[in-house]
This record gives structure tokens, sequence and C-alpha cells, in this order.
């Protein structure tokens, strides 16, 4: 089946210009002016829109299992959701229990992605240590296209990692040519202030940041860039929510090292007012980690995005339906942790991004996809519009205007963490490898057609980090 997209503007991370696309079965054939439609070719008029490549969100946790409960979106409902909003490839997270082989972990994890629409990958999380887990993330890295290695700072007593894992881990990684990504937050900390504010009478959601303040953010976003700095590693940092992480990321990025940050949509739009909700269940539904901070860091993460400081944006997409959150009612620390938001990513970020002068559409497609694609190594293949490129492709349009609501969203979830806010820009037609999966405000998406995607490690890339990083070689000295 050929497609060809005429009449629009294109937007890659480095242009806008006027071109028609091509398509031809799952990949892009070509991209410039006046192209001619082949034979029996679909022509879909682009006039007034823009074309971009899918977006890729490089933080999902679809069907999550998670403090006592499993997260009630799964592979196909999740994929699905995110081609409604324009994104057509997500990178989730096997995250072994402890003592669990990561093996047995990421063989789980491939069986439910069975089911996707969408193309997905997945990032392998330490969450303990012994040899066999060096094993298997050498079997990993080498022989099924895993690029990346999570690490939880906190989570105690559950999936978090001490320091002696986290240098065991970065090592590793390091020899493999492999990127380590990180949950940074003082999880001893946390244990410590939860019990605190708990035996405090606090037992409602509101204890839930005042266990979590930014300086427990900030301590743990600068513990894991010094040990990647002193071991010569790249790092990722997962969901930056505060000034107090950025200054770090900020400080080793100035100085030449090879750091990256994410952002969540929602922890630049929404601050920590929701938990004053007086609803229990309103409040329950904002509970995440870390947690949504006070005004004056959601400015600063947007200065962060548009600096250049902060490369990527995320959902964290990791639902729990009301009853399941409940399981927190008379206790703020058993509420589990996560928020939903994979389908209202790229169009928050439009309207509160492009719309508002923040962003450039270039900068929003770098931001939403172009970034991750080339950090995880899968660029080309995803996050362009170049010839050969999957046919991962968005018709955007930047006056299309819808009103964020549960009763409207396609999230397997009973609330929407921006219901009632109105954005304009939204996807039109979204295409997952050649398919049209979302048209006419419909989803046609296909249980299982969602393909895994290899993320090969970068050795030499980060090799070029190991010369930046490390202090001249060291020597012995010679003593008489
Ligand atoms: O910490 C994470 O990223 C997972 C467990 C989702 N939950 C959350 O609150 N962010
Ligand atoms: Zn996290
Ligand atoms: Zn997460």
């Amino acid at each position: 089946m050929s497609i060809l997209i005429r009449g629009g503007t294109v937007v890659t991370a480095e242009a806008e210009y006027r071109a028609d696309v091509l398509i031809e079965g799952e990949t892009i054939a070509a991209v410039g002016p006046d192209l001619q439609a082949p034979q029996g070719a679909r022509v879909i008029d682009a006039t007034g829109k823009y074309i971009i490549p899918g977006g890729i969100d490089p933080h999902t946790h679809f069907e999550l299992p998670f403090m006592g409960t499993v997260a009630s979106e799964d592979f196909f409902t999740g994929t699905s959701a995110a081609a409604a909003g324009g994104t057509t490839m997500c990178i989730d997270f096997v995250i072994p229990s402890p003592q669990q082989s990561m093996m047995e972990a990421y063989k789980n994890w491939m069986g439910w992605a069975e089911k996707a629409a969408c193309d997905y990958s997945f990032h392998v999380a330490v969450t303990w240590w012994d040899d066999s887990v060096k094993q298997d993330m050498h079997t990993l890295a080498t022989e099924h296209g895993v690029n990346s290695f999570k690490h939880f700072m906190a989570y105690k007593n559950a999936i978090m990692c001490d320091d002696e894992t986290l240098v065991n881990s970065f090592k590793t990684a390091k020899e493999l040519g492999a990127l380590c990504t990180i949950h940074a937050e003082n999880g001893e900390l946390v244990h410590v202030l939860q019990q605190e504010i708990f035996e405090k009478g606090i037992t409602g959601p509101e204890g839930h940041p005042l266990s979590r303040p930014p300086e427990v953010e900030g301590e743990a976003a600068n513990r894991a860039i010094r040990i990647a700095e002193v071991l010569g590693v790249p790092v990722y940092l997962v969901h930056t929510s505060c000034i107090d992480a950025l200054e770090s990321v900020t400080r080793a990025r100035l100085e030449g090292q090879r750091v990256y940050a994410e952002v969540l949509a929602q922890h630049l739009v929404i601050d920590d007012s929701v938990y004053r909700n007086t609803d229990w269940d309103t409040a329950a539904h904002y509970v995440m980690s870390p947690p949504f901070r006070a005004k004056e860091h959601q400015a600063a993460l947007w200065k962060g995005l548009q600096a250049g400081m902060i490369q990527t944006t995320a959902t964290d997409h990791c639902c729990f339906c009301s009853d399941q959150k409940r399981a927190g009612q008379d206790d703020f620390r058993k509420i589990p942790n996560g928020t939903a938001g994979v389908e209202d990513r790229m169009g928050v970020l439009w309207h509160h991004g492009v719309r508002s002068g923040k962003l450039t559409p270039s900068e929003f497609v770098a931001a939403t996809s172009s970034n991750a694609a080339k950090i995880f190594n899968i660029f080309p293949k995803k996050g362009a519009l170049m010839a050969g490129s999957d046919a991962d492709v968005v018709i955007w349009d930047p006056e299309k205007t819808r009103t964020i609501s549960v009763d409207t969203h396609h999230q397997n979830i009973d609330f929407n963490i921006y219901e009632g806010m109105e954005i304009t820009g939204n996807a039109d037609v979204t295409i997952s490898r050649g398919l049209v999966v979302w048209e006419n405000d419909t989803l046609s998406t296909v249980r299982g057609r969602g393909q895994y995607v290899n993320r090969d490690c970068n050795a030499e890339f980060w090799s070029s980090q190991r010369k930046r990083n490390q202090a001249a070689e060291p020597t012995k000295v010679e003593r008489t």
C-alpha cells in the first residue's frame, strides 16, 4: 500500500519546509516537493498542516506489577491511546523483582508486549546485583537489542539500588557501551520522611510530596551524575522534576559531561496544589514520584527544555484506577505511585510550548521524537522523516482544538490529570509503519501489529565520553 501525503509542511528537528511524503509499505520512500502518486496510492491532503515524525515516548509502564497491584493500561490499549495523540513508539521498562533473573523478567515483559499496537522497546532495570545480573546485562545488550539500563534510587525495600549496585552496574554498562538511566530520589530519605510525616498524623495524599521534597531528588541526581563522572559513563535522568535536579544536570553538562535529562509533560504544566484537593480520590490520582512541584519548578523546567539542558519529554504513563489508588486510603505510603498521559503528551506540549512561543515546531519535534531516537540509538529508523525511515508519520493540525477529558480519552484509567484542559494543536492522522491507525478522531489500531525495536549499544560513541571524563592515565610512583 502506498500513501502520498501532499501539500503539507514537513517539520523535522532540523528544519521546516514545504514537501510531500511518499510512503511505500512500512517505509518512507521519498520526501520532497511535488511528488507523484504511484498507481493505486492513497493521497492525503495535508494543506495547512504539518507532517512530523511519529512521537517517541521514552518512558511508559504498561501493565506494570507495582505496589501490590498491576497498572490498568496494557500494551494494546496503551500503544493505541498513544497513537491517538501522535505517539508511534514507546520505550517501556522491564523491572525484575529483587533476586529475580533479569532474563526471566525480560521474557515476561516481551510476552505481555506481544499485544502492542505500535512499536516498542525496553529499558531493563537493575534492581539487585550479583554475577548473574552482570551476565544478563551482557546477554541483553549483545543479543536482545537493549542499550539502556534503569536504576531506581528510590523505593527502598523494593526495587531500590544502593551505591554498590549503581557502581557495579555503571561499570558494566560502560564495558557494553550502554546508557544508564536513573530515577533520582534518595530512597533512604524518602523512607525516613514518610515515617515522620505519617506519625504526625498526616495520612492523606498531601503527605506524599512532603516526604519527597526537591532536595531529595537533587541529592540523588547529583550523586548519580558524580558516580557516572568518576566511572566515565553517560547517564540519562528520567522525569527531572525540580530545580535541584536540573541544577546538577546543568552543571555537569556545562563541564562537558555526557548527561541527558527527560521531563514529563505533566511536570511542565501541573503544580503541587493538586495534593490539597479536598476530594481524596482526586488528590490520590496525582500521587506519582517524583511528585508535582511548586510553580517555580515548572518555569525552570521550561527554561531547561528551551536551553537544551533537557532533551526529551515523556509521560511515565503508569495507570492506577480509583479503586487501586484506594489501597492507600488510610496511609499515603500505600497509594500506588503513577499517573497517565501517553495520549496527551504531544498536544499538551504543542499548546503550552509552541503556541506560547517557548518552542519552535522543530524544537517540538526534537523534544517529542528525534532526540529520544538519537539518544537511544534508533535514529533515523525512528524519529526521522527520511527515505528509508520507518513510516511512523503524523499529520499534525496546529489549529485542531480539543478538551482533554476522561470522558473522551482512550487511556484505560478512570481519571485524567489534565481534565478540562483545552488544547489547540493535535494529531489529525497517525501512521504507524505505513498503516493509518488514527484518523477522523477514530482509532484503527491492530492488536499485535507493534514490533519490538532493537537498540544497539554505542561503545564508540561512549568511548569519546571515556576520553573526556578520564583524568590522565594514573601512573605508579617509583620509589627508591
Ligand atoms: O517511578 C516510576 O517511574 C514508576 C514506578 C512509575 N511511578 C511513578 O510514580 N513515577
Ligand atoms: Zn521513576
Ligand atoms: Zn517510570
